[in-house]
């Protein structure tokens, strides 16, 4: 330093620099510029040392004025802020906006159909995916060396040879753990994934949802189940969907169909399969150690992959199971 005058001068331009700071934040960065401890005022007092001898106590005197000058600026300036009403919001500005992720359309399906059956009475139920071969064949009608256990190829876990843990090639399991140890009336759905060794294509997956219905009452007839299936695809597709319903065969259920599906606005009406179903049979209400001559009750299984499929005209249902954000943010 060599001239004390500078004193005066970093007190010029504090105070211009605080006549142009707007927001409290500013003014408190603009503080610690001037009065930090390695700030400007700082600065010039440490150079007060090599200051001729004859000027030294002046320039002396001159920092601990300027010290004292900014110290009562900085002050002010806080006071004041603090005494002003803070700056009007303006709500009529844009906000800021998120990004926000998308549902798979399967999902979409799977919420909006627990909705539909809801309305109807059904509670959604949950089932694990690895399952035992009680619950997923045995308990089904299906004993060890059955021939329907052939229908669905079916990969078991490695190590688990004793307790034959698998995979669930299907939901209906989930039936059998809802009615074991329950009592009759009941009246569930139960939605999750299920895995077969299958080769896949446009159609098939080797993992894919089910959502599987059960309804067990005292008198409950066919007319029910096609009563129930109908309204509820109504409702998902709309009021000019078709259902027909195929004979077919499942070891769980007698009589036992398959459910076809047609919308004039979906593949221009084409006949498309959308799951299993049947009356349960006697021995399946046997196996839980309820009455089947007091009992009766329909069961279904639908594919609901296969319904978005249909319902968002998408032609592979691989493309659900690959990750390609592009899919998910067309919804
Ligand atoms: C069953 O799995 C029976 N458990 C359904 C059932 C439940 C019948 C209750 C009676 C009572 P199926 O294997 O046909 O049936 O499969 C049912 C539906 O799942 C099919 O109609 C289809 O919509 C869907 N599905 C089956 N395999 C695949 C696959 N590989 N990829 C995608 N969807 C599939």
């Amino acid at each position: 330093m060599h001239d004390p005058n500078e004193f005066e001068q970093l007190v010029a331009d504090a105070e211009k620099a605080l006549a142009d700071t707007k927001t409290p934040d500013r003014r408190s960065r603009l503080a610690t510029e001037y009065l930090g401890r390695n700030g400007k005022l700082a600065d010039l007092i440490r150079g007060i040392k090599d200051v001729d001898e004859a000027d030294r106590r002046k320039a002396g005197i001159a920092g601990n004025a300027a010290k004292a000058r900014l110290e009562q600026l900085f002050d002010a300036a806080k006071n004041e802020s603090a005494a002003r009403p803070a700056e009007p919001v303006d709500v009529t500005l844009p906000g800021t906006s998120y990004r926000l992720g998308h549902y798979h359309p399967v999902t979409l399906v799977l919420r909006e159909l627990e909705d539909i059956f809801r309305g109807l009475g059904f509670s959604v139920v949950d089932g694990p995916e690895v399952e035992d071969d009680w619950h997923n064949f045995e308990a089904l009608n299906m004993p060890v060396d059955h021939p329907a256990r052939d229908m669905q190829d079916t990969f078991y876990l490695a190590g688990s040879e004793d307790r034959r843990l698998l995979p669930r090639t299907h939901t209906s399991g989930v039936q059998i753990r809802a009615m074991e140890g329950a009592e009759p009336p009941i009246r569930i759905i139960t939605p999750g994934l299920v895995y077969r060794n299958e080769a896949e294509d446009a159609t098939h997956s080797a993992v894919f949802h089910q959502l599987e219905g059960l309804l067990v009452d005292d008198r409950v007839t066919f007319a029910d189940l096609k009563g129930v299936i109908a309204s509820a695809m109504r409702a998902l597709l709309g009021a000019d969907a078709k259902i027909r319903f195929r004979p077919s065969y499942f070891p769980y259920t007698e009589p036992s169909a398959e459910i076809d599906m047609s919308s004039p606005r979906i593949r221009g009406g084409e006949w498309l399969e959308l799951g299993g179903c049947g009356m349960v049979h006697p021995q399946v209400l046997r196996n839980v150690k309820w009455d089947p001559a007091k009992l009766r009750g329909f069961a279904f299984g639908l594919g609901p992959d296969r319904i978005a499929m249909l319902k968002y005209g998408i032609e592979d249902i691989r493309s659900f199971f690959a990750p390609d954000v592009r899919l998910l943010e067309q919804f």
